[in-house]
């Protein structure tokens, strides 16, 4: 028995180391409320201003199983982002972003400061040959696919859809260093 338990003790440890050093990039977090949602099946469009560093709206209300259609306007002068989820997946975010802008990969005016760079070398970047458009960057962290983020450069306006799968505590925040301290989050609000 005692043997059981410290081989599961074990296999505890190793999951947790695991889980440590997986790559920050494959958060697929969002799965456990939501989901790339298709434009077919949004019938609301909601539309989020974004400025120095605040929302207009400091708060959104959906259904569980709705698909929105965000409509995300940067009328501010530097990057910022619309990101739907939990706190801790933030904090998370948070830390990457960092790390993305300390490494020049962002600015705090553009989200691919290194675009027009030759940059296929870099480890890690996985850029391949050509067919670099800004957005698609292979398995590199940039995060600009994810279904449940979207970063906008000033002047700019994205579109993002979500569906809502089920009901979560969940803010809307922008990870760009600094701004989520200076308020730049709000709530979604699930309602029945
Ligand atoms: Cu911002």
């Amino acid at each position: 028995m005692r043997l059981v338990t410290s081989a599961a003790a074990a296999a505890l440890a190793l999951l947790a180391i695991v889980a440590q050093i997986q790559p920050a990039a494959a958060d697929q977090s969002y799965q456990e409320f939501g989901a790339r949602g298709r434009a077919v099946d949004a019938k609301r469009t909601v539309d989020i201003v974004m400025r120095d560093n605040s929302y207009q709206t400091q708060r959104i209300q959906v259904r569980a199983g709705e698909t929105v259609r965000f409509r995300v306007r940067n009328a501010g002068e530097f990057l910022h982002e619309f990101n739907i989820g939990t706190a801790a997946m933030h904090q998370q975010h948070q830390r990457e972003m960092r790390a993305m802008f300390e490494s020049g990969m962002m600015s705090a005016t553009s989200k691919d400061a290194m675009a027009g760079m030759d940059h296929s070398s870099m480890p890690g970047m996985n850029h391949g040959a050509g067919g670099h458009g800004g957005m698609n960057h292979g398995a590199a962290p940039m995060r600009h696919d994810d279904p449940n983020a979207v970063l906008v450069e000033p002047g700019k306006t994205e579109e993002m859809v979500f569906k809502f799968t089920k009901a979560a505590e969940l803010e809307f925040a922008c990870n760009v260093p600094g701004h989520y301290e200076a308020g730049m989050v709000g709530n979604v609000v699930f309602s029945r």
